[in-house]
């Protein structure tokens, strides 16, 4: 049968006898998990053989421990690694169907909260398309990220249910289950200590086969559920009290419910804590059962497994594992300790002080009392091999979390240059004083598959065109297109691409957020987490000091620009809610405005997700990058823009660095204060009230919020955003606005010259290859994991 008659075989055979449908009776979502079921099938075989190659030839593997997978929708990622995407297409297209319809229909699987929990999905993706054995493990929440809308201009909430559907991509594992126990005491028995939980759950493992490019390789996502030991109370149930019978599978579900919507904040919750020992406590009894089925001697656990901690949030795996070794395999502590420490290795992906993990000493006493035993001892251990007055695990009656996963770590992290060296000088300054070898850099990286190839269609055909496709999993090969920006042919169709993706954007603001706007005028584009370090609010502020500033010349010759925003705030951060507020509001009275609306408008699309990002950054022009500097690690957005083409305006903070490196600084609008001078100005009182004495654009707008422009009058409604910034303005938001305004009218006066800016675009991808995930995979592989590519 030819290939194409197989697949489409393939797929109703699925649909009639994995789904029990007949096609006269499919709906779109019956004949997308049909076609993913096909799919499916073909990511079996290299599946199977992956791991058997891993296991024949003795392998390493790594663990990546991580509590958020932004794994998005996966339909298109499979499709596209295994080379399906005509047939995929030809099959629904004889079917009646559109492909892209049928993409657009999966879910869009939002178990993370944002740039942390999508650097592990690219991560995955890369450790595929390279060869890596490696296995992802994680939480598979009942509920992901909340859907985000808003209603007069306010955020509200509301449950994220990615499995109502079938989730077609998963295999239950009803065989791989682990108990996991939390409270109770600990005892002594024949000289060694004894942990007797008294609650106990089961963790239930559901493996998701992630493939590589050309579908050589696939390695396995395990999300673990949390499921009763004890099903339901029978007794009880007879005695008609339902509910209270129903209780023991209840409390137990509800480790796995919900994904915490906090993003770089510590929220301190006792089932958050459960949450995070009971997949890290599964996950390692998984390792040591794969180590255990092939080799013996468990000391020899660091050369055969790497394990990685995503942030602190799996941190428990030190203490864990050393319980595991010593406690239940008799292993001396000291050796436990020391077995561990080589296998573990931890990430660092913030300094912000309020989001570093700590668990007060009480709860961690009842919760796990043997691991707060240990993490004593592993505490003495520390303080005798390295004598030190400054470095405790335990301060106020707190665990520091960060500080136990660096002791208990081989390699420790950071997420960019500026980021790991900010982590030397301040957080873990005491520990790389005593540990000097440890702390690395690995820089973020985003995954060209899904980013470049699927994101951007058009600029993949263009390349393709002229240089092939060995940039896929090759980026730098995008060099090779930087001889040709000169060409002005070349030019022509990169910009026709880039206008191309503005115009069907354009097309979906129309249709779904009702506001019509000119794919010829500049899209400024701001998507990722709502928060005070990020600045949404510094954008917006310009946004208000522009419409004044037409207002005051309105037949002057303005740069049209459209003002994107896009992100979720953690619904417990008030102000970051306010600010969400205040954009929706200064949208309203902009977009409206008869004088100022054809070149200036303000576009907030709710519930911001992997999906959206990948609509809008192609269609973007200008990537806003402007977190007060020092305080965003690296960002991964700004990766994805700068390669599909769009330029920064941005401050020297994370990555954003190693990009204007990489582009040039003539390719990149430099604006604002270095970390070093943050520091400094914020050792001046009065600092606000200064920058806006000094800078009227900057006090007028600040007046138009007080006095109620977008308020209705209303002079209390924005108080809280404009007392905080003429007051304490602890992000510098006032301090940089200045020469944020001078940036973004250098930006307007570039955008003007199409040629010139096109080209600027060009370089900014054609300079942006290192930005691949792949490159940071092999980074942590050659610096941390000491793990070699596999190939079958
Ligand atoms: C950092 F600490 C955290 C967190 O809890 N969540 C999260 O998404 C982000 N991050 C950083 O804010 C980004 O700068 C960075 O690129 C990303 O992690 C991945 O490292």
């Amino acid at each position: 049968m030819p290939a194409a008659a197989a697949f489409r075989d393939s797929l109703l055979r699925h649909l009639t006898y994995s789904l029990g449908k007949a096609p006269e009776n499919a709906d779109i979502t019956d004949w997308r998990i049909a076609l993913s079921l096909a799919v499916r099938d073909r990511m079996v075989d290299p599946w199977f053989a992956s791991a058997r190659a891993t296991q024949e030839g003795g392998h390493k593997r790594v663990y990546y421990l991580s509590m958020e997978f932004l794994i998005g929708r996966l339909l298109e990622d499979a499709v596209v690694n295994l080379g399906l995407l005509d047939v995929a297409a030809d099959t629904m297209h004889e079917l009646g169907l559109s492909l892209s319809d049928v993409l657009a229909d999966e879910p869009d699987a939002a178990l993370g909260n944002g740039g942390l929990g999508r650097l592990a999905a690219c991560f995955l993706e890369s450790l595929s398309t390279i060869g890596c054995p490696a296995v992802g493990y994680g939480i598979r929440y009942e509920h992901g990220l909340f859907k985000q809308s808003f209603r007069d201009g306010r955020q509200i909430e509301s449950p994220e249910d990615w499995l109502q559907q079938d989730h077609a991509w998963e295999f239950e594992r009803s065989g791989v289950s682990f108990d996991v126990g939390f409270g109770g005491d600990v005892v002594e028995r024949g000289g060694h200590c004894v942990w007797r939980p008294d609650e106990t759950v089961i963790a239930a493992a559901y493996d998701t086969p992630v493939v590589g490019w050309r579908g050589n390789w696939a390695n396995t996502l395990r999300l673990w559920s949390a499921k009763p030991t004890t099903i339901f109370d029978l007794a009880r149930f007879n005695r008609g009290e339902y509910a209270a019978a129903a209780e023991p599978e209840t409390l137990a579900r509800t480790i796995t419910r919900v994904l915490y919507p906090d993003d770089s904040t510590d929220e301190g919750k006792r089932l958050r804590l459960k949450q995070e020992f009971f997949f890290t406590a599964a996950s390692l009894r998984d390792i040591l059962r794969r180590f255990g089925s092939e080799f013996d001697d468990l000391k020899q656990l660091p050369k055969k497994a790497a394990i990685q901690l995503n942030d602190t949030h799996p941190a428990i795996a030190g203490p864990e594992l050393v319980r595991l070794l010593h406690d239940e395999r008799g292993m001396s502590l000291d050796c436990a300790i020391k077995t561990a420490q080589a296998t573990l290795n931890y990430t660092n992906h913030t300094l912000l002080p309020e989001a570093l993990e700590r668990w007060s000493e009480g709860l961690m006493r009842e919760l796990l009392p043997r691991h707060m035993a240990l993490i004593e001892r592993i505490d003495d251990a520390h303080h005798q091999a390295y004598p030190s007055r400054t470095v405790s695990l335990v301060e106020n009656g707190d665990v520091k979390m960060g500080e136990l996963a660096f002791v208990m770590a081989n390699r420790v992290n950071g997420v960019s240059a500026l980021h790991t060296d900010l982590m030397k000088q301040t957080v873990f300054k005491d520990l790389h004083a005593l540990h000097p070898e440890r702390i690395v850099n690995e820089t973020n990286g985003v995954t060209p598959r899904r980013w470049v190839l699927s994101a951007n269609p058009r600029l993949s055909t263009l390349l393709a065109g002229r240089i092939g496709l060995g940039w896929v999993d090759d980026l730098q090969q995008l060099e090779r297109i930087e001889p040709m920006v000169d060409d002005k042919a070349f030019r022509d169709q990169y910009a026709a691409a880039k206008r191309a993706n503005k115009a069907g954007l354009s097309d979906w603001l129309r249709d779904t957020q009702d506001v019509s706007v000119d794919p010829d005028a500049m899209f400024d584009v701001q998507i990722k987490r709502i928060h005070e370090y990020k600045r949404q609010h510094l954008n917006i502020l310009e946004a208000i000091a522009l419409w004044q500033a037409i207002h005051d010349q309105p037949n002057a010759d303005w740069t049209p620009r459209v003002k994107i925003f896009g992100g979720k705030a953690a619904p417990g951060y008030v102000f970051a809610k306010e600010i969400i507020y205040l954009i929706n509001s200064v949208a309203k009275v902009l977009n409206s405005d008869p004088v100022t609306s054809k070149f200036l408008k303000v576009i907030y699309p709710p519930n911001y997700n992997v999906s959206l990002a990948e609509q809008l950054i192609p269609a973007t022009d200008l990537s806003e990058q402007i977190s007060t500097a020092g305080k965003e690690a690296s960002g991964t957005g700004n990766m994805k823009f700068a390669l599909n083409g769009a330029l920064t305006v941005g401050t020297l903070d994370g990555a954003n660095v190693e990009i204007r490196d990489l582009v040039g600084p003539e390719n990149f609008f430099l604006f604002g204060m270095t970390a070093q001078e943050v520091v400094e100005r914020r050792m001046i009182e009065d600092h606000a009230a200064q920058a806006i004495g000094a800078d009227t654009r900057l006090a007028r707008a600040l007046d138009a919020i007080r006095s109620g422009a977008f308020s209705g009058g209303d002079r209390d409604t924005f108080a809280s955003i404009v007392d905080n910034l003429s007051g304490p303005d602890y992000f510098l938001v006032c301090s940089d606005f200045t020469d944020y305004w001078r940036a973004q009218r250098d930006v307007d006066a570039a955008f003007r010259d199409r040629d010139a800016w096109m080209r600027m675009a060009m370089l900014n991808t054609a300079r942006s290859g290192w930005l691949s995930s792949d490159r940071t995979i092999r980074g942590y592989m050659a610096d941390i994991w000491k793990a070699d590519a596999v190939h079958t």
